[in-house]
């Protein structure tokens, strides 16, 4: 089985680490759409910490994944599902009914995001921390 999944996997974290191997355990080849930093600025309004190469040069070097590529946007999900001719996709559940349209194409799963921790709460105590 051929597993996608997305994500920007900004500062990268453990809450990362842990849904791309859950991901892979549903198949054997895991491929991962990276968001451009384009993507993220007009999602978030802000440009990641990282570099669109940094976050694609980390998530590449991981054991779980075969194969990555930029996802340049989010209307593109169809289309990158059939190229990489991937049979699920797998996504963490904050977006939990969103891809429910791509079921036609592929099976969705989606799967409990790691509890408390997130790219938005280190950057927040990053920012605060007096040394
Ligand atoms: N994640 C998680 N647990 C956390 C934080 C993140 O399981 N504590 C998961 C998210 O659910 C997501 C993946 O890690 O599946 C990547 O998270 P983000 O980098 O925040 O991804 P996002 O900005 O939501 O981009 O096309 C969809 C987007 O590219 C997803």
């Amino acid at each position: 089985m051929r597993i996608i999944t997305f994500g920007t996997f900004d500062v990268f974290h453990a809450g990362h680490v842990n849904i791309l191997e859950r991901a892979k355990l549903h198949g054997s080849h895991l491929i991962v759409g990276v968001s451009s930093d384009e993507l993220n600025m007009s999602k978030k309004q802000r440009y990641p910490i990282y570099s669109q190469e940094d976050r694609l040069h980390i998530i590449r070097s991981l054991r779980c994944v075969d194969e990555v590529f930029i996802e340049e946007s989010l209307e593109l999900k169809a289309e990158y599902i059939k190229y990489y001719n991937a049979d699920i996709l797998v996504m963490g559940d904050d977006w939990a009914g969103k891809f429910d349209h791509l079921s036609n194409i592929c099976q969705v799963i989606y799967l409990p995001r790691t509890p408390s921790v997130s790219t938005t709460e280190i950057i927040e105590i990053v920012k605060t921390k007096r040394y």
